[in-house]
């Protein structure tokens, strides 16, 4: 009997910061061995000429999901892990969204039983705070933190979503004391119902307007504001899809201040414009998504960001809603761009994108591939080293790539059920050709083989940088002038 359920063999093996050709040996669903040469497995995979990368990790995307309009992503947990496993994504990090008056721990049970009977990759939940009660801040939250749930995300706006600075400042400060991570949606809410208010007052309703409802300040301000309340809690924060060259230098100004301040961008923001929302009849709908699409100049601000670090990692956002009555047009033919629900699909593309126009382009190297897709995902998230990476004793999580292999992106050949795409026609090289979770081959060439509900909950430990700073101490803390001095 071999020592090995799957070998792989040959292949380029990239990691984020390091690259060399050889075999990944694979037992019981985890990396067993890693060497120049193995012994051949029960089945053996040649992957000469290819890449072999952890699998994506999508570490934001929003899956079954109930909007605050109660209407519900197309996609539900498995149509949308079998699109991301296509796209070469092993696990998935979507919400737990509580909405206001419900309990936290009834969402989480809710969520989790979706995902345990559909998901066909793996999976954790960042939780969505709407409703920071005594109860749900001293109660409900901490058990589900120490359970694995370490990120916590707050929206700055959207009317039934968004929490304010003293509600945000609680929700910091029980990540604080109990460690968990704060991610936040950061535009300014009064900035945006301003412009929208008179925008609609003038008749200007166009699903184009949406982007101009949406000031590019009023996502630096939110930005900024985010960062000085963690900066006061002390804590650390990621910082949801940045779309702008202003809020790009905020949180480069934090990070070079020496605070743990983290961003992300996703691809909307590299490869679509505002001018995709002045898409003839509405089919400006289609790309309606908040923060929108801005310009070319800010597109080549997030790639800076993407290559020089100030941008840590790279998500999808996945939010996809039909162009029919049951999403985008929910509201009837010709809705305004208020009654727009928002959100793109993204999760099958997120990879195939960012490696054609990063990696083959030449703007970042594989390795920077990796960390932005997958490794720097996990270290965040408290799930690494098990995901994240191709080494002993990790999850046999794999994407062997085919990096010159070129794919006409269409809606017929992608997996998730919006019936659009906003990337229709584009040809992208570079594609995932197998695709490996926990030591299963789960899509090779285009063919899916999983289960229904054969994904897990991820295990998630607790990341270095959610350790608990413990109970603030406010005079104490008063006196040490809170902030960076604390966590150098
Ligand atoms: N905006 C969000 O805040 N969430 C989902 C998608 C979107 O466009
Ligand atoms: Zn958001
Ligand atoms: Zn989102």
């Amino acid at each position: 009997m071999s020592e090995f359920d799957l070998t792989i063999r040959n292949g380029t093996v990239v990691t984020d910061s390091e690259q060399a050709t050889g075999d990944i040996g694979v037992k019981d669903g985890v990396i067993a061995a890693m060497a120049e040469s193995l012994a051949p497995g029960a089945r053996d995979i040649d992957a000469s000429g290819k890449l072999v990368l952890p699998g994506g990790i999508d570490g934001h995307c929003h899956i079954e999901q109930l909007s605050s309009f109660g209407i519900l992503n197309a996609d539900d947990f498995y149509s949308a892990t079998v699109s991301a496993a296509h796209g070469g994504t092993t696990t998935v990090v979507p919400f737990a969204a509580q909405h206001r008056g419900q309990s936290v721990t009834q969402v989480v049970a809710a969520y989790r039983a979706l995902a345990e009977e559909k998901a066909i990759i793996d999976y954790h939940f960042h939780i969505i705070v709407t409703d920071p009660t005594p109860e749900v801040l001293e109660n409900e939250l901490p058990p589900l933190i120490a359970e694995g749930f370490r990120t916590l995300k707050i929206f700055m706006t959207y009317d039934l979503m968004r929490i304010d600075d003293y509600q945000l400042l609680q929700v910091l400060e029980v990540a604080r004391e109990h460690g968990a991570l704060i991610v936040a949606h950061a535009e300014n809410n009064d900035m945006i119902r301003w412009a929208s208010e008179r925008l609609i007052d003038q008749g200007h309703t166009a699903p184009k307007f949406h982007a101009i409802s949406h000031p590019r300040l009023a996502e630096a301000e939110a930005v900024h504001r985010a960062i000085v309340l963690a900066r006061f809690i002390d804590v650390p924060i990621l910082i949801f899809h940045v779309t702008t060259r202003e809020a790009m230098e905020e949180i480069r100004r934090a990070q070079d201040a020496g605070l743990k301040v983290y961003g992300e961008t996703c691809p909307q923001y590299l490869f679509l414009t505002a001018e995709d929302l002045d898409r003839p009849d509405t089919q400006g709908a289609k790309f309606c998504c908040s923060p929108p699409p801005r310009d070319k100049s800010d597109q080549e601000a997030m790639w800076q960001g993407l290559a020089d670090n100030t941008f840590q990692v790279f998500n999808s956002d996945h939010a996809p809603y039909r162009y029919d009555e049951t999403g985008k047009l929910s509201a009837g033919p010709n809705p305004t761009f208020k009654q727009i629900a928002n959100g793109l699909p993204g999760l099958e593309l997120r990879l195939p994108l960012l490696f054609s126009e990063g990696v083959v382009k030449g703007r970042i190297d594989a390795s920077r591939f990796v960390a932005l897709t997958s490794t720097n995902m996990a270290r965040l998230y408290g799930l690494y080293p098990g995901k994240g990476t191709l080494a002993e004793g990790s999850d046999a999580d794999i994407a062997i790539w085919d990096p010159e292999a070129e794919t006409k992106v269409t809606d017929e050949t992608t997996h998730d059920l919006t019936g659009y795409t906003p990337f229709e026609g584009w040809t992208v090289t570079g594609w995932p050709k197998t695709v490996i979770s926990r030591g299963r081959v789960i899509v090779d060439n285009g063919v899916l083989d999983a289960e229904r509900g054969s994904g897990r909950l991820a295990k998630r430990e607790l990341a270095d940088l959610a350790k608990p700073l413990g109970r603030l101490e406010p005079e104490m803390d008063a006196a040490r002038n809170f902030g960076v001095q604390m966590l150098r």
